[in-house]
């Protein structure tokens, strides 16, 4: 097991409070693994896919109450109010325990603990981090061996230093007797509790995602950027993917958008332009530290990508596709007759004939989606086709642009490049998209979502931006990451897309990847640096001067208007709010007179 005093004492109290029948130390070896996928089958919460279709892959549908990030439910417990910042749920830790403690008294009776130690990054980085979670689903524990380096390994790595703890359960404990059903949780209890003084997670309810693998949001953005914060670096929901140039240049580029924006397939982009070339570091989040030459270096904390399925086709991602084309679980998809999986979009045909998602018969004219449209595939990072050399490289990779993105079908441009770091923050601090079903609310409207991190930002966010803002300041600007926005979905007058989007996207990265060179010309705008007219390759591609032109047409009475709206929201912060976005604002309303 371990020698380290602290977790063993952890476990012993955390047994005592929610007395599961066994305790089970996961070693993360294979057939842990196998047997631990045997028992769900068992108990009916996977289905076994076709191994000639899919091997070694499963399915699974999870209670239809328990299908996406809670985040009414989700709490930062700081013991002052305004260091969870108007942004968070907020609630006093002591009140907190007192609430869940006898909530947890019991909770895992009639059910197995794991206690899963895990590594988020290589193991042995300087910029990884170790945590242990205790989870009563068995769900979680196989979905957290491909998402995490997970087992002993972690623990001979974390000796006797001090881990993460990271308490979950489905919150559903089974009376003597009592029959299981395959997805148990609780709805009526949820609870997704931070507490980011003890760097502590406590978890309860839910078996799904972003509440459950507790690596994932709660640690590796939630804790990671209180962490962060406190040490000088970065904890961010952002892809990383290397760019090569057709002369063999190569370049590493992060990029922030909100949840279901498309992370996944720019991070796996295979580029239209000829020569060039997309690997993927990571899909989700990016931990970034400073190195000692003053660039910035990322990891991917993770070691699976945890995608949403719905839209992913061989044509839209086809190295997700292959990522997941074996060892993998499938959560909330539908099921062929033969014993595959499919989800809207996968094919341009539907099937005749599925099961859907909620395990009913479904046919194409039936007016239900078949597969959720948070539906989840959890594949090996390792198994993608364009994974990056370095991706597991402990030192990082170095970065050379930031992208900031949403889903915008009017007003902001294709790209437009920040003047400077401080301008770059502001641009991060003004992240917008329509809502979509990665979190309950009405999908379609629009919200801000600063830097992509309104739901995982564990600290208060006006403390956030400064945070970003000193960074830039405390280092050679020289060196800095240069920053971008994008925006892929803006649409015509007549409400088409202008832009095709998916690897034609890499026209967008060459003209980041040559303004990071210092070549790549630019137009200056008042919101910021457009490509040049001709400095976006577009060769070969059918596209109208009038819809490039729209493009990146800045609309000052439409920015004027945003400017109020952003103005409206900057209120929202409260006092800490920085000064030199305020700034910045101004700035770009002075420009826009
Ligand atoms: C995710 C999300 O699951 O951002 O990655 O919601
Ligand atoms: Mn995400």
């Amino acid at each position: 097991m371990t020698s380290n005093i602290r977790l063993k004492q952890w476990v012993k109290e955390m047994v005592e409070l929610c007395e599961p029948d066994q305790v089970h130390w996961c070693d993360g070896s294979q057939a842990e693994y196998d047997q631990i996928c045997s028992i769900l089958i068992q108990k009916g919460t996977f289905r076994r896919l076709n191994p000639d279709l899919r091997p070694n892959s499963f399915l699974c549908e999870s209670d239809p109450r328990d299908v996406a990030r809670v985040e009414q439910s989700t709490f930062i417990c700081s013991r002052q109010r305004e260091d969870a910042g108007l942004t968070n749920n907020w609630r006093d830790p002591d009140e907190m325990k007192a609430l869940l403690l006898p909530i947890y008294h019991g909770c895992m009776r009639g059910r197995t603990m794991y206690v899963i130690p895990y590594s988020m990054g290589p193991l042995g980085s300087s910029i990884s981090q170790i945590g242990v979670e205790l989870t009563d689903s068995g769900y979680v524990a196989a979905n957290m061996r491909i998402m995490t380096r997970m087992g002993k390994q972690v623990l001979d790595v974390l000796g006797d230093n001090p881990f993460i703890p990271c308490l979950h359960s489905v919150g559903k404990p089974l009376r003597p007797g009592e029959e299981d059903v395959p997805w148990p949780c609780n709805p009526e209890n949820r609870y997704i509790v931070h507490f980011p003084e003890e760097k502590m997670i406590w978890s309860y309810g839910s078996g799904y995602g972003g509440n459950a693998l507790l690596g994932k949001k709660c640690f590796a953005l939630r804790i990671a950027s209180v962490m962060a914060r406190e040490r000088g670096w970065l904890a961010e929901h952002m892809l990383i993917l290397g760019l090569t140039s057709p002369e063999g240049e190569k370049r590493y580029i992060t990029g922030a958008f909100p949840s279901a924006c498309g992370k996944t397939n720019l991070a796996m982009l295979i580029p239209t332009l000829p020569g060039w070339k997309v690997e993927t570091v990571g899909d989700d989040i990016a931990w970034m530290k400073f190195g000692e030459d003053g660039r910035l270096y990322a990891i991917n904390p993770e070691f699976g990508f945890f995608g949403v399925a719905p839209g992913t086709s061989m044509e839209s991602n086809r190295n997700a596709m292959l990522s997941m084309r074996e060892n993998s679980i499938f959560t909330n998809v539908a099921l062929t007759p033969e014993g595959d999986v499919w989800w809207e979009g996968m094919t341009p045909e539907k099937p005749p004939r599925l099961t859907s998602w909620l395990h009913e018969p479904w046919t194409p004219d039936g007016g239900k989606p078949a597969a959720h449209p948070n539906a989840r595939f959890t594949a090996p990072a390792g198994q993608c086709p364009a994974i990056d050399p370095a991706w597991e490289d402990p030192r990082g990779v170095p970065i050379s642009a930031i992208l900031f993105g949403g889903r915008r079908p009017s007003l902001v441009p294709l790209i437009h490049q920040s003047f400077n770091w401080q301008h770059g923050v502001f641009l991060g601090s003004v992240v917008s998209s329509e809502r979509t079903a990665a979190a309950d609310g009405t999908v379609g409207a629009i919200r801000r979502d600063p830097f992509a991190m309104l739901p995982f930002c564990g600290y208060n966010m006006a403390d956030y931006f400064a945070h970003w803002l000193c960074l830039g300041n405390r280092h050679d600007a020289d060196k800095l990451p240069r920053i971008f926005y994008v925006n892929w979905f803006r649409k015509s007058a007549a409400g088409r897309f202008l832009w095709p989007g998916y690897g034609e996207n890499s026209r967008v990265l060459k003209w980041v990847f040559e303004r990071c060179s210092g070549a790549g010309e630019a137009l200056t705008t008042p919101i910021g640096h457009v490509p040049a007219p001709g400095a976006l390759d577009v060769r070969g591609l059918e596209i109208g001067e009038a819809e490039l032109a729209e493009l990146f047409r800045v609309d000052r009475e439409g920015w004027i208007r945003e400017a109020a709206s952003i103005r409206e929201y900057y209120a929202t912060f409260g006092p800490r709010f920085p000064q030199q976005l305020y700034e910045e604002l101004g700035a770009l309303e002075g420009r826009l007179r």
